[in-house]
């Protein structure tokens, strides 16, 4: 594994010894150790929303596979994504840090992005990699391209990669084929940006990239990864980063047309036979009782696209907006044998997952500021979450403003709330993109135990102590942020320059129409 080019050195590949077989005298030690490494399977949904998934609610999705992982794990009421658009929200599960410090704004990466996750952020999948664990991962990245891929995941220690290195509305999805045999993706997407290719490493193997081909190619490749790991008897990561639910929806054959649900439904229902495949290898290599299966989204519902997009369910608002339908999410954590099936209250959040896969691998945390917690007692049934508070900022966050709301406990309160277009089409126009920056002084302030849609602001009627309380709590929580939280250079604002896009022809013309290599 591994020969995708240089990983650049690490301090923690400095200190643990290189990943060369072991002497045969050190095999039984080598197995103890191992035993002591569970496996880690991270899917990540696009665009998913809380209300999508049968266990959490929905009345029509097909999601039979993830709501057995929903009865068998351990399934969240209370868990947060780190950001209400991709790329920032990406980059937090990745590194455990808020997406400001790493430079992960304003908005989402492009095609032809100059910057990308800074290579010096130390990655889950290097953390691992330096524990003597094999990574990969398929699907989404959309972490940045750079030149020549120079920010793809192979960079950023993952050994082996198949996938898109960003969304894939971002190129001209008319060309795409979404539901088999003869029809095209629904909409236009992004025209004047290169046809969205398939990677392997850093080469392109497909472009225009094949949506409804992708789910049995990405199935074979965890397939492969999975008993390869099996065989060898190496601890191993694997990043699932689905594109299903994000628009265009797509589906193949198999799925289209295929639930109750429209275009949505079906693109839902074939991630969910994805994430069964990905449990039935792991069943078929004999390491279901040694894998930590965990699954939850990068954002809320992109409810602009109407009854293509997700569902918030009864949360307020969707993608983009740091209402709770923009960061709540769906979180499911599998581990027969170890954790114990239920539902859990407790606040988590995508900044917890890299403290705590590291905590059960044994792992050295980076010596960085962590915005996360190590949740492995929670998962273990030990003890109640550690985190007590959770920052919402925009997709445009500004160190002038801040975060723009705050979770304390059961208690939320609003600095500053602004509509995005990603939630335009709900009943509700303080979701919609024209909606501005609004400022809060005092803050609104919900209790999302009572009042998780957020409609009844606490201080509109004659607040009692616990409230005046909670609301001092709460705001001290922001300035104790804000005193700590460092921006990190904008990675988005060095903008974009079109000879950067990924293409397959690199001397052909005209551009970007050329770039293709496959037959429609
Ligand atoms: S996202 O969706 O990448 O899943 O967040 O596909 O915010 O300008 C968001 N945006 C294209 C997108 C553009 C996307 C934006
Ligand atoms: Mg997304």
């Amino acid at each position: 594994m591994g020969p995708h080019g240089r990983h650049r050195p690490c301090l923690l590949l400095l200190l643990l010894p290189p990943l060369l077989p072991l002497p045969p005298v050190r095999a039984a030690a080598a197995a103890a150790a191992a035993a002591a490494r569970p496996n880690f399977v991270l899917v990540l949904a696009d665009d998913l929303g809380f209300g999508d998934l049968g266990s959490y609610g929905h009345p029509s999705s097909a999601t039979p596979h993830l709501d057995r992982l929903a009865a068998r794990g351990l399934r969240f009421t209370d868990f947060y994504s780190s950001a209400a658009v991709c790329s920032p929200s990406r980059a937090a599960l990745l590194t455990g840090r808020l997406p400001v410090r790493s430079g992960i704004y304003p908005g989402v990466f492009e095609p032809g992005s100059r910057g990308g996750l800074p290579l010096a952020e130390v990655t889950l999948a290097e953390l691992l990699k330096a524990r003597g664990y094999a990574t990969a991962m398929v699907g989404k990245w959309h972490l940045g391209y750079g030149n020549n891929g120079s920010f793809l995941p192979v960079h950023q220690g993952f050994d082996d990669f198949l996938g898109v290195p960003y969304s894939h509305d971002q190129g001209p999805c008319q060309n795409l084929t979404c539901f088999p045999p003869d029809t095209k993706c629904f909409g236009t997407c992004e025209q004047g940006a290169v046809a969205v290719p398939l990677l392997r490493g850093r080469g392109i193997v497909q472009q225009p990239v094949s949506l409804p081909a992708l789910a049995p190619l990405y199935g074979r490749f965890c397939r492969d990864f999975i008993a390869r790991c099996a065989r060898l008897r190496r601890p191993f990561l694997l990043y699932y980063a689905s594109h299903h639910t994000h628009y265009p929806q797509f589906a193949s054959r198999e799925f289209a047309g295929a639930t109750r649900r429209g275009p949505f439904g079906d693109a839902l229902a074939e991630f969910d036979g994805a994430v069964g495949q990905l449990l039935q290898a792991l069943q078929d290599n004999g390491l279901e009782n040694s894998t930590l299966v965990f699954v939850t989204s990068d954002n809320g519902p992109s409810t602009l696209r109407m009854a293509r997009g997700g569902s918030a369910g009864h949360l307020r608002c969707g993608k983009g907006t740091t209402y709770e339908g923009g960061m709540r999410e769906p979180a499911l954590a599998y581990w027969p044998g170890r954790i114990a099936p239920g539902v859990t209250h407790e606040l988590a959040s995508t900044l917890d997952i890299l403290p705590t896969l590291a905590a059960l691998a044994g792992a050295a945390l980076p010596q960085v500021a962590l915005d996360g917690f190590d949740l492995s007692p929670l998962l273990l049934g030990q003890a109640k979450s550690p985190r007590r508070a959770v920052f919402f900022f925009p997709p445009a966050p500004d160190p002038l403003y801040g975060p723009f709301a705050v979770r304390l406990g059961k208690y939320k309160a609003h600095y500053f709330t602004q509509g995005s277009f990603h939630s335009d089409t709900t009943p509700d126009q303080a979701c919609h993109g024209l909606t501005p920056l609004t400022p809060h002084l005092p803050p609104l302030l919900f209790d999302l135990e009572a009042d998780p849609a957020e409609n009844y602001d606490l201080l509109q009627g004659r607040p009692g102590p616990e409230v005046l309380q909670a609301l001092k709590d709460i705001t001290l929580q922001k300035v104790l942020l804000e005193q700590r939280l460092q921006f990190g250079e904008s990675q988005i604002g060095k903008g974009q320059d079109p000879a950067l896009q990924p293409c397959c022809a690199p001397n052909c013309s005209p551009k970007p129409s050329c770039c293709r290599c496959s037959p429609q």
